[in-house]
């Protein structure tokens, strides 16, 4: 039994688990943390019981009940500590609420992929998934534009779902071996500003260590 209202159940490099991490340090919760062991031999009962759908993390639990799949439980999250003491993840106008959705659904849907392509990709294959990669990175620095962060001046719902991938950048520019500070600046200049909150800092792991954990998947020499 948790003491905890709040358990989060993740495994420390992912991007996914990062996000509510980051929303939950936002709105000011403590959370107990749960780290999971990501092998499928070894799945938690919790997460069995928890997420028996997908299985995967990570899960919020609140008050006992399970929340899964990221930008739902960022929409929880949001939706849960509303009000003057907290600060509002979504936009309050609808069609930028729109908006948001669509581009974290461009995210999960393609930048994820792109991303994984990349990292797997060798040879004349990888200039092919570096581009495709450089290209998703700039439809996003083009959502992006010369705002301060996604929503505009306030950090937001959709700063906080894409931000994880940023620690992923360093292994993208080694394995890729291009600068994002060239091909992206606006984007790289905006991951210096998040990474200047603390919500972000505390919550994101070393870019070093991320890439040698991908390197060990992807088996990347
Ligand atoms: N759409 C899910 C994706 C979560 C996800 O892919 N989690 C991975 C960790 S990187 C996982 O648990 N994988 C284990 C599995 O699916 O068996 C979300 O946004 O939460």
């Amino acid at each position: 039994m948790s003491v905890s209202d709040d358990v989060v159940v993740d495994f420390w490099a992912n991007g996914f688990g990062m996000r509510v991490r980051i929303a939950l340090e936002e709105k000011g919760i403590i959370y107990e943390y749960k780290e999971e062991d990501l092998r499928i031999a070894h799945r938690s009962k919790l997460v069995l019981e928890m997420n028996p759908v997908r299985k995967s993390v990570p899960i919020l639990i609140h008050k006992g009940k399970p929340v899964c799949d990221s930008a739902v439980i960022l929409e929880f999250i949001d939706e849960t500590w509303e009000g003057d003491s907290f600060p509002r993840l979504l936009p309050e106008d609808t069609f930028e609420r729109a908006l948001t959705r669509f581009w974290v659904h461009f995210i999960d849907n393609n930048l994820f992929s792109t991303q994984t392509k990349f990292l797997k990709s060798k040879g004349e294959a990888k200039e092919e998934g570096k581009n495709e990669l450089i290209a998703d990175l700039k439809l996003l620095e083009g959502f992006l534009g010369d705002k301060l962060y996604f929503g505009g001046n306030k950090f937001g719902f959709l700063d906080i779902a894409f931000i994880p991938f940023s620690s992923m950048f360093d292994g993208y520019e080694s394995h890729g071996n291009f600068k994002l500070e060239v091909e992206c600046p606006k984007l790289a200049a905006w991951v210096k500003r998040c990474l200047a909150r603390e919500s972000v800092s505390k919550v994101l792991p070393n870019p070093v260590e991320m890439y040698e954990l991908h390197k060990k998947w992807y088996g990347i020499e």
